[in-house]
């Protein structure tokens, strides 16, 4: 079992808590609840036949936060940064937030799978709405950052709202996690020979 630690963040109200929630299976909520600073909770899955043990930690995003949010990026091992396609200022404040989870993590540069949410009201909005070719250009120059580290930075497009796209989120990251991590060599995912416990223990450990 691989555990691993993820954060997601983003502007207040983008759909940080909608999506942990629509992962969870717990439906869609319209109604808006604030985050206190922060939420947690742990899923299992299985992602290329590992099985993989989530500790999601969903950010509270609005300002009045900041000072408090720093503590719970440490040991992060990747983070679903999202942003609302309604709300062009939470795009525009992406590079706030991967300032924050780069300083903060204690790691320095960690994979990030950029999220545009609430698709579902693109067509609905009548007011200046991101593209998909926006998007991708942000999570371009992400990589731009990240490529010495050797791996890119993802875009997708998701509505926790519909479900759309949001399992796939959570895979996207922690499959590109666990590619770094083999890179690394902290992890062998095509060793042949069953690990020992004390390796397992480590790995464990490591990822965490
Ligand atoms: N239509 C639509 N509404 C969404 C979607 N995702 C979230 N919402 C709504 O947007 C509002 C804010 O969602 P939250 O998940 O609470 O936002 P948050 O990012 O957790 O906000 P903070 O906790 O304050 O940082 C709620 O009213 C949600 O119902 C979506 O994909 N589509
Ligand atoms: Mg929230």
């Amino acid at each position: 079992m691989i555990v691993l630690k993820i954060v997601l963040i983003g502007d207040g109200g983008v759909g940080k808590t909608a999506i942990r929630e629509s992962y969870l299976g717990h439906g869609f909520e319209s109604q808006y609840v604030m985050t206190i600073g922060a939420d947690f909770a742990m899923q299992d899955d299985i992602v290329n036949g590992r099985k993989l043990r989530y500790q999601i930690w969903d950010l509270a995003g609005q300002d009045r936060f900041d000072g408090v949010r720093n503590v719970y990026y440490r040991g992060a091992k990747g983070s679903l940064l999202i942003f609302d396609v309604t709300r062009p200022d939470s795009y525009f404040n992406i590079p706030k937030w991967v300032k924050e989870l780069w300083g903060f993590n204690g790691q320095g540069k960690i994979p990030i799978v950029l999220v545009a949410n609430k698709i579902d009201l693109r067509e609905l909005s009548d007011g200046e709405i991101i593209s998909p070719d926006q998007g991708r250009k942000m999570a371009e120059k992400l990589t731009k950052l990240t490529s010495k580290e050797g791996f890119a930075c993802h875009y997708i497009e998701t509505s926790a709202k519909t479900g759309v796209k949001i399992q796939d989120a959570f895979s996207l990251l922690s499959e590109n996690v666990m590619n770094l991590a083999e890179k690394r060599g902290l992890l062998k995912l095509k060793s042949s020979r069953p690990k020992s416990s004390l390796e397992r223990q480590s790995i464990v450990k490591q990822l965490q």
